[in-house]
């Protein structure tokens, strides 16, 4: 089966052809990784981060992990999307009414267009791990939106379109620790404001690399197939949780219905920046860039909670590896209302 992305094309897409001797669905940028340590004056590591295109180039939002340790969304901006400038101060969050509205801390940000709006969505806290929220047209004004769901969730994914009137965000409910379970949930809103119609998405599997928990990666990309959504698996090890990334196709229509999803990862801790850093064996996939025109897909992933990554695929070249290793289940499959 044949199968196109529906966007935009992106004739600058980072890109390198696969290696002859790759026998993976998705090869690692050679130059990786792409953000080394203490990349600011202030800032140590940045790691979990998404891209998007902005006016011929790229801009994204980045965890820095600030030297007292405490995480921070930065402004970085790239004419190739491989090399990266960080603005040194941490994105001036403000309320409705333009007064400072800082976050207490702030990680795993995404980045998604939907419309005219950019927005951000991340980890912050509420009394406790929740998702925090902001708009912006410009990169200049980032207007902080209500939280959408009450803790703890510290992992949500807005989907690049609104489904049949409704924004759509894909998350995880969690606890207040290291969270050893976690399915993937959707919920929808009308406004962005109130958020309900949740839905189970998919459960962590009996394969051994995603059987603890799982959560939503990168924006889920359309396709002619489907959303194709990249996301996080994880085990735990005598030496402590792996992190790596999995493939799966939902619904167009009603995306909380999986209609593939890979048994297998797409990729797993290997390389030294994803094995070791300041959180051993991390693979945590953030955001994709894709070109509809060529199919090719940059996925941006943190390594090791220390680097920031990027690895290539083409959109047929993973759908294909999805459908030969397709697993599905009925929670998968059904639309996820009890
Ligand atoms: C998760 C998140 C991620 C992090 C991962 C591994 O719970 O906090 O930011 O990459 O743990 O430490």
């Amino acid at each position: 089966m044949s199968v196109k992305i529906i966007s935009q094309p992106l004739k600058n897409i980072p890109w390198e052809n696969k290696p002859e001797n790759c026998t993976a669905p998705m090869w690692r940028y050679s130059q990786n990784p792409i953000i080394k340590r203490n990349p600011l004056p202030n800032v140590s590591r940045i790691f979990n981060s998404a891209v998007i295109p902005y006016q011929g180039e790229f801009i994204g939002v980045f965890r820095g992990e600030q030297k007292n340790g405490v995480p921070h969304i930065y402004l970085g901006k790239s004419r190739d999307a491989l090399n990266w400038e960080f603005e040194p101060e941490r994105i001036p969050f403000k309320d409705e009414n333009g007064n400072d509205f800082m976050p207490i801390y702030a990680y795993d940000p995404r980045l998604v267009k939907v419309e005219d709006t950019y927005y951000i969505i991340w980890c912050q806290d509420m009394y406790g791990a929740a998702i925090g929220m902001a708009q912006t047209k410009d990169f200049k004004t980032f207007t902080r939106l209500e939280n959408p769901f009450l803790p703890y969730n510290r992992n949500a994914v807005l989907f690049p379109r609104k489904i049949n009137g409704r924004y759509i965000m894909l998350s995880r409910p969690c606890d207040n620790g290291h969270t050893a379970f976690g399915d993937i949930f959707l919920s929808e809103s009308k406004d962005l404001e109130y958020w309900g119609h949740h839905r189970h998405v998919m459960s962590c599997t009996s394969s051994w690399w995603e059987s603890l928990k799982i959560g939503g990666g990168s924006a889920p990309i359309e396709t002619t197939e489907g959303w194709l959504l990249f996301y996080h698996g994880v085990c735990n090890t005598c030496n402590g949780y792996v992190y790596s990334i999995g493939a799966a196709i939902l619904d167009l229509d009603e995306p909380s219905k999986v209609l593939h999803r890979c048994e297998d990862y797409i990729l797993t801790p290997e390389e030294w920046y994803e094995e070791r850093g300041f959180v051993q064996n991390v693979c945590f996939p953030c955001a994709t860039l894709h070109d509809s025109e060529t199919g090719r897909i940059a996925l941006y992933y943190g390594c090791a909670d220390s680097y920031v990554g990027t690895a290539f695929t083409t959109v047929q070249e993973i759908y294909d590896y999805i459908l030969a290793h397709d697993k599905i289940s009925p929670t998968d499959t059904e639309l996820g209302k009890r």
